[in-house]
């Protein structure tokens, strides 16, 4: 599809406007959110990943990808959150300390919400005690957590460490997820589950909550 290869290089250039009229165009197209998530926004930002990690791009211009991605995200979001079915369970998430990446964590919070759950984001950079705080006032059934620098990943463990102390750990299901993360990770840390991507989330998170 030749516009969506136009929609990666906008993205690559950090063209916003650019990235909605796409986005707008393909749902016209009749393309389902999900598909022009993944196939334009999501591939796209993987493509400026490889150039950022090979020092083609620096910080300000992936910025500029990143908010035209958040663009595109803004119009697929309340289209995949339409479900009107009743709340299956609800997540509290965020970004670990020491961390800014929030796209994913954005990503799974639609994809939850699109899935039933009622999703509390905690947004970036969050203190073990920003993670306790929201359990006491929200009650959720899941705890999820995002991190996308291998700095930040060992941040996860202290939060449930914490939990574990309060004696709280196992009322709820700790989901983790962000490109550095694996298996084998969720499972050091005592994790219930590794999510690889978005659609993965939502899978494990009916599964465990059954
Ligand atoms: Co950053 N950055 N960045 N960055 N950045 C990475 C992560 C990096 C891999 C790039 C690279 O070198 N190839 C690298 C990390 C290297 C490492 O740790 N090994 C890196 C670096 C080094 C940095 C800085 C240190 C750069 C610098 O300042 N010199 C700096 C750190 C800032 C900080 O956090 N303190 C930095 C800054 C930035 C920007 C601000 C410019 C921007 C972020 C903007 C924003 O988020 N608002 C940015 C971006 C955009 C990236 C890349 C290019 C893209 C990340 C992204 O949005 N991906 C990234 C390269 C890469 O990941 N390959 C990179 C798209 C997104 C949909 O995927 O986030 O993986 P992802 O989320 C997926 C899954 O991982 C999973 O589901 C999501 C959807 O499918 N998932 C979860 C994620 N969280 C989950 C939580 C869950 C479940 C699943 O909970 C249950």
């Amino acid at each position: 599809e030749e516009l969506v290869e136009q929609m990666h290089d906008d993205l690559y250039d950090g063209l916003k406007d650019e990235i909605v009229e796409g986005v707008e165009i393909l749902l016209e197209r009749g393309w389902t959110p999900y598909r022009v998530l993944t196939e334009a926004l999501v591939e796209g930002m993987r493509i400026v990943g490889i150039d950022f990690r090979d020092g083609i791009l620096f910080v300000p211009e992936v910025l500029l990808s990143a908010n035209a991605m958040k663009a595109g995200m803004g119009l697929l979001r309340p289209l995949l959150a339409e479900t009107g079915a009743p709340k299956v369970g609800k997540m509290i998430i965020g970004t670990v300390k020491g961390d800014i990446h929030d796209i994913g964590k954005n990503l799974v919070s639609m994809m939850m919400e699109g899935a039933g759950f009622e999703v509390i984001d905690l947004g970036i950079n969050n203190p073990v005690e920003n993670y306790l705080a929201a359990i006491e006032e929200h009650q959720p059934d899941i705890v999820g957590m995002s991190a996308l620098l291998t700095t930040t990943m060992p941040y996860m463990k202290v939060v449930i460490d914490a939990m574990i102390e309060k004696g709280i750990r196992d009322k709820y299901i700790v989901m983790v997820g962000g490109a550095p993360l694996n298996e084998e990770f969720g499972q050091a840390i005592g994790a219930d589950a590794y999510c690889r991507d978005a659609a993965v989330t939502v899978e494990m998170a009916k599964d465990l909550i059954a």
